[in-house]
């Protein structure tokens, strides 16, 4: 962007700035849970001399990396950073102390971090050193950013998404053809953020692979297979082509996935009923923030576990598609309607007003 190579006009840059500190922390998106996304600035003199964001959990912070960017520079400097800075030793030391030993003059911060551990300490340690700091700079921007990782703080569930597409006259549509992922680069984005992605062993009995892929060196994803015994067995090399990332099946069969699933070294989950509150939990204890209920395949694979979202008002987002016209991959079905998800749209709007990661 030209602007930042220009020099700054006064107090409105502070959003400017902000906003390049999310740009920048979008960079990990889908790659740092546990952790959420950060992006630092480190301006002088109306100057942009340093630039970092958090890459993956265990690796340094977004302002140790802006830090090293700027050098000798960070002196006398002001630096942005999307999410409080840490006053703790995590995986890593605390980026307070780094922001002080630097000699930053002021520090601008989105929006103060939920982590117990650090919750408004970060910026206490940092005035107490005399640094000047500002709280709540494009605050609703950095919290849509990390929405999922506060959520996970906040409630111990990982933040969790149905996504579906719908006719034009309001059918949930029963989806099984691969031209859904090519349907849309929003399908896409959503395949690339979440860190679990649940599907249907309907999807692969039809021959039809995983949503999965992302570049080489990214976190791939978690997928998870609903097995129903009433459903055919999944085809197993289907899963060894096409899936990069660990898989588990989570079936209700008390016997188990078919033998050659535990051949595979495939994690298989046997439960009375499968139900989200054991597929979360599972989640949160692998340290994964977010959750994507993909709805495709036939809903009665769903049904139970619609059910069970809406009653404990698990469902933090609704990702709606609207298909105007299918391409014969699919049908509509008539077991489940708009009706009967929309109660659930009114919670949710209210939960989350925006998209998870953007
Ligand atoms: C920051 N900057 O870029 C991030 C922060 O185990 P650690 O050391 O990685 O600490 C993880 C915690 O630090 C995480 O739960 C969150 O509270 C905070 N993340 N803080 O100052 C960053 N990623
Ligand atoms: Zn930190």
């Amino acid at each position: 962007c030209l602007r930042v190579q220009c020099v700054g006009t006064g107090q409105n840059d502070d959003g400017f700035y902000m906003r390049r500190c999310v740009e920048l922390a979008r960079k990990a998106v889908g790659h740092t849970s546990p952790n959420p996304v950060v992006g630092c600035v480190i301006v002088k003199d109306g100057k942009v001399v340093g630039e970092g964001f958090h890459p993956k959990a265990g690796q340094p912070h977004a302002e140790v990396f802006a830090l090293r960017n700027a050098g000798d520079l960070a002196e006398n400097a002001t630096a942005y950073v999307s999410l409080e800075p840490c006053n703790h030793f995590g995986r890593t030391p605390p980026c307070t102390e780094a922001l002080i030993k630097a000699k930053v003059k002021k520090v601008v911060v989105g929006m103060v971090d939920q982590n117990p551990t650090v919750a408004s300490r970060g910026v206490k340690r940092l005035r107490d050193a005399s640094i000047e700091v500002v709280v709540g700079v494009e605050e609703e921007l950095c919290k849509r950013l990390t929405e999922a990782f506060t959520h996970r703080m906040l409630t111990g569930k990982p933040f969790l998404t149905v996504r579906y597409s719908l006719s034009v006259n309001g059918n949930l549509l029963d989806q099984l053809g691969e031209g859904v992922i090519e349907s849309g680069g929003y399908y896409s984005r959503l395949l690339q953020e979440y860190d679990a992605l649940v599907v249907s062993s309907s999807l692969l009995s039809e021959n039809i692979s995983l949503p999965s892929s992302r570049e080489p060196g990214a976190n791939q994803p978690l997928h998870i297979i609903i097995q129903r015994s009433s459903t055919s067995s999944i085809p197993i090399p289907m899963i060894n082509d096409e899936v990069t990332g660990k898989v588990i099946v989570f079936t209700d069969s008390m016997t188990g996935a078919a033998p050659e699933v535990a051949q595979k070294g495939i994690e298989t989950v046997a439960l009375d009923q499968i139900n989200l509150d054991v597929i979360l939990d599972y989640c949160y204890r692998q340290g994964l923030c977010s959750v994507l209920l993909d709805l495709r395949g036939p809903f009665v694979d769903f049904e139970e576990l619609i059910k069970e979202g809406m009653e404990k008002k698990y469902f933090n987002k609704f990702v709606t598609e609207i298909l105007p016209a299918w391409n014969g991959c699919a049908k509509e079905d008539s077991a489940m309607t708009l009706k009967s998800l929309g109660q659930g749209l009114e919670v949710t709007n209210l939960l989350s007003k925006s998209s998870h990661g953007s």
